[in-house]
């Protein structure tokens, strides 16, 4: 294990780490959602309690926006909202999938008018980034076929590409579009980004502003996700993460809860990668050295992509913040030298040894110094408990209709 305790902190501490503004709405599964109490009912409201999760955790600076659920008329006035809060606006997700129109698909529709209508809805997307100074659009298509037959596969991949073009071509400078893939659902016998590969695929023909996103919850059970996260680092593709976890499906729920080892796994592959300053996500270590990758001055987005059915929201989103910390601590805490040297002597245990004592390393005593440091409380979620916003929020948000995405 290393013991540079000092750079393991400012590591942590230049780690950001992006919320979402649905997390802090209404949520749940298709046989119900259940409404908590103080929920926002505007994007103001969202950015109001994202605000909380920077202010008690220091390293949660932007929230992402999914439009239309964020649609306002005017976006600058809200990304100035944001910046007098303390935030700023991060990823805009597009969302082509809650139209009655996109029932056979949006982007790979057979019908070219509908093609049409969503390929705007992504353009739009890039507007409203030109006006909130977004840097990145976030693609995630439900599009796919229910049924063997239903629709010509390939045909379907062409049209995706085309759509895709058209939305690269569309991209000013210092912007990229992140691709993301999920193996099933809503589409149940082919998902047209069924998996990381064919977003690699697309993202690769697109060029250097188009990166793959990986949703660590919609991968097949038993995906080595690491292995996929450590490919797409070497080859300059990975964009980002939308963090979760899951027992069987997408089942969104806090990262780091299900399994933390996986976590561990991920973030080990991003520490080693040089991941975690931004702009390296364009270099790959080979060999101890560093391969030239395709240009990207974007670092490794670490997002957030959760919905709390059953648990309050903002505390919800504070626990995950510090979840990915811990496992990026453990990560930062294994003694690379030692792991180099065992691995080259085909030591098997040995190697495994300096990884294990990485990830049984208990981190959260340096986060609480570190958190000292940054003159903030040690516990954050105590520290929210104490500081009465629940209290504030339940008692001023009366009325009106609650932020929900109605699953
Ligand atoms: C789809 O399951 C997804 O992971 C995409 O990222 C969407 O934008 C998000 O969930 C909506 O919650
Ligand atoms: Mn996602």
């Amino acid at each position: 294990m290393t013991t540079d305790t000092a750079q393991v902190k400012a590591a942590l501490r230049r780690q950001r780490i992006e919320t979402p503004s649905w997390a802090y709405g209404n949520s749940g599964t298709r046989f119900k959602v259940f409404a908590q109490r103080g929920v926002p009912r505007t994007p103001q409201e969202k950015i109001d309690d994202a605000a909380q999760v920077h202010r008690f955790t220091g390293v949660a600076p932007s929230v992402a926006l999914h439009i239309p659920w964020d649609r306002v008329d005017d976006y600058a006035a809200l990304a100035a909202y944001a910046r007098d809060r303390g935030v700023r606006l991060g990823a805009i997700n597009s969302n082509v999938f809650q139209d009655d129109d996109y029932m056979l698909g949006s982007v790979t529709n057979p019908d070219p008018a509908v093609r049409r209508k969503a390929l705007d809805h992504l353009l739009e997307c890039v507007d409203i980034m030109d006006l909130t100074g977004s840097d990145t659009l976030k693609l995630w298509f439900s599009d796919g076929t229910n049924y063997p037959g239903q629709d010509d596969i390939r045909a379907r991949q062409d049209r995706l590409a085309e759509a895709l073009a058209a939305v690269y071509e569309r991209l000013g400078d210092g912007q990229r579009v992140l691709l993301e893939d999920k193996l099933f659902e809503p589409a149940f016998y082919a998902m047209d980004v069924p998996d990381w590969g064919t977003a690699y695929a697309h993202c690769v023909r697109l060029g250097p502003k188009a990166q793959v996103v990986v949703d660590t919850g919609h991968h097949a059970p038993g995906t080595n996700i690491e292995f996929i996260v450590a490919f797409l680092l070497r080859e300059g593709k990975l964009g980002g993460f939308d963090f979760n976890s899951r027992f069987y499906a997408d089942d969104d729920l806090m990262v780091g809860a299900a399994d933390p080892f996986q976590l561990f796994r991920i973030m080990h592959e991003v520490v080693k990668a040089g991941g975690l300053d931004a702009g390296k996500n364009a270099r790959s270590s080979v060999d101890g050295g560093v391969r030239a990758g395709p240009e990207s001055p974007h670092g490794v987005a670490f997002m957030l992509d959760q919905c709390h059915n059953i648990e309050p929201k903002i505390p919800g989103q504070i626990r995950s913040v510090l979840n990915v910390q811990e496992a990026t601590g453990k990560a930062l805490l294994v003694d690379a030298a030692a792991l180099r040297k065992a691995q080259d002597a085909g030591d098997v245990l040995g190697a495994n040894a300096v990884f294990m004592d990485a990830y049984n390393t208990d981190v959260r005593p340096l986060l609480a110094d570190l958190r000292a440091d940054m003159g903030l409380d040690p516990d954050p979620i105590a520290a929210y408990h104490r500081s009465g916003y629940f209290e504030k929020i339940t008692a001023e948000r009366v009325g009106g209709q609650q932020a929900g995405w109605g699953a």
